[in-house]
């Protein structure tokens, strides 16, 4: 479970005085909250092509699949106690054995209309007897499962401009955000981008010390004002200091919120108010962190993030520590929000360009012998 902070402030108009950034001073005018708005640039390309996973499959196929099925490894277990053991048995299947099917997605977290539209699949297999139970069943549960997630896989591409490009990112408490930052920090920097962060987040100390953290390890620049700092203006700072000195991706962090708190949720839609002076297309992503440990709660809080501010992206964390993985089918039928991302661990590393093929196959690979 999560826990909730408590209420903060009212949103109010931006501080008309930026504090000098803690780790990195500001050298860009404050923030006065009248700056007339940018000239728009060109809108980026929000999601190309579903195309590019990680690596090339062919090469890479084998180590790819491994990360994944090493952090799907819990929601794994708790399909091959079910789903195979129905399908590579050796009975014949029936609509029974489809019914057990679903019985055992639905106790995966992959949701009514994701289950529904998995075994209604199966099941049109079954009649036309082109369903029997052994490989080919599992064969036919992973295209069902692909053609859910193939529509959502679609990555998020820096484009050459606009610069900075700015990812938002919200979610609640300790859904993963600040960690998803500081693991996309890094790889952006490794792909030759210039980064920088801006701790939008100024409830407590510990958040801007644990992404000036990151900035730290990965040698890039935060942008922080003193706790209790309003987090509109921190953001507006920072998108000043990163248009100045030509910053390449400028990423956002925000506070914990639940997604009820209709307050909260205001801030965060004044956040994007405030960027949008400088930049009318700011930001150009809104990236979303779910923990997949929330199960059916992760899909409520989709919803109303969507519904209050608008999200692009989807960044799904914690896969390694829960057997909910399922929750991924059930976000992709229901909301068709692009997935950008999902995180298998702690590490700088830990964190995959989701890839449809990938997680099915994290799901479904060497099933047939664990079986
Ligand atoms: N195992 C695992 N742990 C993760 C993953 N992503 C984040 N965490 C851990 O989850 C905890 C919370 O992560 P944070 O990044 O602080 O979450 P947050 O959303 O910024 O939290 P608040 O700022 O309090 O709202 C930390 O202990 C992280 O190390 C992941 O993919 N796998
Ligand atoms: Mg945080």
């Amino acid at each position: 479970m999560f826990g909730f902070r408590k209420k903060k402030g009212d949103p109010d108009k931006p501080s008309a005085e930026s504090q000098p950034a803690a780790s990195q001073p500001s050298d860009a005018p404050s923030a006065d909250g009248e700056s007339p708005p940018a000239a728009p640039e060109s809108r980026p390309g929000a999601a190309p092509a579903a195309d590019a996973p990680e690596q090339p499959a062919t090469s890479a196929r084998s180590g790819l699949f491994g990360r994944m099925r090493a952090g799907l490894s819990r929601t794994r277990e708790s399909f091959s106690r079910g789903v195979a053991d129905v399908l590579l048995g050796e009975k014949q299947l029936d609509t029974t054995s489809l019914e057990e099917v679903e019985t055992q997605l639905l106790l995966a977290d992959v949701g009514v209309e994701a289950t529904q539209q998995i075994v209604g699949g199966l099941t049109e297999r079954l009649s036309r007897r082109e369903l029997e139970a052994g490989r080919g069943a599992l064969e036919a549960l992973r295209a069902e499962m692909l053609a859910l997630l193939q529509p959502v896989e679609q990555p998020l591409v820096i484009p050459p401009a606009p610069r900075p490009f700015v990812i938002l990112v919200v979610g609640v408490n300790g859904a993963g955000k600040t960690t998803t930052i500081g693991k996309l920090a890094r790889r952006y920097r490794d792909e030759g981008l210039s980064v920088m962060l801006a701790a939008g987040d100024t409830f407590r100390a510990a958040a801007v010390e644990q992404l000036q953290q990151w900035g730290e390890r990965n040698e890039v620049p935060v942008i922080a004002q003193r706790t209790g700092a309003d987090s509109a203006a921190v953001v507006f700072d920072a998108l000043q200091v990163a248009r100045s000195r030509g910053v390449d991706v400028l990423i956002a962090d925000t506070a914990g919120r639940l997604h009820t708190q209709s307050n909260l949720m205001a801030e965060l839609a004044k956040v994007k108010r405030v960027m949008a002076r400088i930049d009318a297309d700011a930001p150009h992503e809104t990236l979303l962190v779910l923990d997949a440990g929330n199960g059916q709660n992760a899909l409520s809080q989709a919803r109303q993030f969507a519904e209050a501010i608008g999200v692009t992206g989807i960044a799904l964390t914690k896969l390694d520590g829960t057997a909910r993985g399922g929750i991924i089918f059930a976000i992709a039928r229901a909301l068709g929000l692009p997935v950008r991302f999902v995180g298998v661990g702690e590490g700088a590393e830990d964190l995959r360009g989701f890839s449809a093929e990938a997680y099915v196959g994290g799901l479904l690979d060497g099933f047939d012998s664990a079986a």
